[in-house]
């Protein structure tokens, strides 16, 4: 089990870096993320979200019968569907907050797997919002990024707020 991180903590804006080698260490972390997220209730999760910038994300999702549990590294998404589609998201990095999302319906991705083999995937539905969403982590984009300025300044805020308010709590 590793610690979530949360939106203000500057990591989540840090770039992650590209995987060298796939080895050990990698798939270790690859495991303790599929953990912390089941605990987390999640169904993705990027590696910077436990502190490390690397370029490493997992999901764990059950769509239309199909589950899909999986490792990728190195991501890149080859090719985008024109046609958008809207989903209600939220990210484990800024909690109890949702809200509606538009990104490419169809994504192709291109990614290593857990043995370091080169894989290909096309994705729809939510299994295509939730890759663009755990990419994006790698980038340092957050989801809110897509809201108005004013939505997003709000959250920032109110995030701001908690975190001050626990920090006080913490000295007394
Ligand atoms: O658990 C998560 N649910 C979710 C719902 C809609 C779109 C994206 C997501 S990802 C999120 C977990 C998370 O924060 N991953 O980075
Ligand atoms: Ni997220």
């Amino acid at each position: 089990m590793r610690s979530l991180i949360f939106l203000p903590n500057p990591l989540l804006r840090e770039r992650s870096n590209p995987v060298g080698l796939v080895n050990d260490d990698i798939r270790t972390l690859a495991d303790d993320m599929l953990e912390t997220m089941r605990c987390a209730s999640g169904i993705g999760l990027a590696a910077i979200q436990v502190g490390e910038p690397v370029r490493l994300l997992v999901l764990d999702l059950l769509e239309k019968g199909v589950e899909h549990r999986d490792v990728f590294i190195n991501p890149e998404i080859v090719w985008a569907s024109k046609e958008h589609t809207v989903y209600e998201e939220g990210c484990l990095s800024i909690p109890n907050y949702y809200a509606e999302v538009e990104r490419p319906k169809q994504v192709c991705v291109n990614y290593l797997d857990r043995c370091g083999r080169l894989k290909e995937l096309q994705a729809e539905g939510l299994l295509a919002t939730c890759l663009q969403h755990e990419i994006d982590h790698l980038d340092g984009i957050l989801f809110i990024d897509y809201l108005s300025r004013l939505k997003r300044n709000m959250i920032i805020r109110k995030l701001r707020k908690k975190l001050r308010s626990e920090e006080r709590c913490e000295k007394h």
